[in-house]
């Protein structure tokens, strides 16, 4: 069993500095040997290098943000982790910002058609271009995978692979009204923070199979944006919110879906070392390291 670590120093789906050095972070802490430990072959040739598209040369499309440098590199992070895919290694991709996704989920549905998606957030990341307020890419790239709102030449590679009965949201809690309003329309299944606080996390991680992956037969995604944790966990990240997740909370996520034997590719996001003091910028570093050790197999006994 091999892993490849996809270090993605990307920040151009929003605009804060900083969240591109998430990667590099992470891997300085060790989380390829600790990966080793758990015993896997981890495959790790370095952070992504993109091409440098100049804000000059890439002025918005309607309300999108460096879409022509977002689009590409997206892209690319699409073929590198559908060809990890496809040879059958699990890519765990390391962001950088959460537009990101729409790389590293279009790679896996390349591979694995049939795969299900769970996207544990603070935030939907379901904007259109129409609906969005800030324009950040890394709002919307679950929109641009299901295939609503308006297309665009430049992103014309994306194929709008993901149905809305194959993803599912854990942890929500800051949404946009015209988000709310996309979930209701797609009957798009999701569990705020209202919901893990009723029922549990437990109960939570199971409801949430039962809806995206009733016969346990499906591949699965993990989508991890680390503000999906509540700020006093996971400080270090641009768009913090209180509230989230606790630490067991986020690990008993990763741990469940590595029970289930079915996860194929995993994506850590939005990591910005840049954004707290030193003490919280090692915290939220460890804290994602730990969190990508317990969907990869770590176990508390
Ligand atoms: C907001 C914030 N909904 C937006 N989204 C964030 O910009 O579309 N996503 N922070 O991670
Ligand atoms: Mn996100
Ligand atoms: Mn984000
Ligand atoms: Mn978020």
């Amino acid at each position: 069993k091999t892993v490849a670590i996809v270090g993605c120093p990307f920040s151009g789906g929003q605009h804060r500095v900083g969240v591109d050095e998430g990667p590099i972070h992470l891997v300085n802490a060790g989380l390829t040997n600790q990966l080793t430990e758990l015993g896997w072959n981890v495959q790790f040739d370095g952070h992504h290098q993109f091409e440098e598209i100049s804000a000059a040369s890439d002025p918005p499309i309607g309300k999108l943000r460096n879409p022509r440098l977002v689009s590409k590199v997206t892209e690319a992070v699409a073929k590198t982790v559908g060809a990890y895919a496809k040879k059958g290694q699990l890519p765990v991709t390391l962001g950088g910002d959460h537009s990101l996704a729409l790389g590293t989920i279009s790679g896996t549905l390349s591979a694995h058609p049939d795969a299900c998606v769970f996207w544990i957030d603070a935030h939907a990341d379901i904007n259109t271009a129409e609906t969005t307020d800030s324009g950040n890419i890394h709002g919307m790239p679950v929109s641009f995978l299901l295939g609503l709102g308006p297309k665009f030449a430049e992103f014309a590679w994306v194929k709008p692979a993901l149905k809305t009965s194959r993803i599912v949201y854990i942890g929500l809690r800051d949404i946009d009204a015209g988000e709310k309003r996309i979930l209701k329309e797609n009957n798009i299944k999701a569990f705020s923070m209202h919901e893990v606080d009723k029922y549990g996390i437990g109960k939570v991680v199971e409801m949430a199979l039962d809806h995206v992956n009733p016969n346990r037969n499906l591949p699965i995604h993990l989508s991890f944006d680390v503000d999906a944790l509540d700020p006093s966990v996971a400080p270090s990240t641009g768009t913090p919110v209180r509230g989230g997740l606790t630490f067991r909370e986020g690990h008993y996520i990763c741990e469940a879906l590595h029970e289930t034997g079915l996860l194929v590719a995993l994506d850590l996001m939005e990591v910005n070392p840049s954004l707290a003091d030193a003490a919280s910028v090692k915290q939220t570093v460890a804290v994602g390291c730990s969190l990508v050790r317990a969907a990869l197999g770590e176990t508390l006994l």
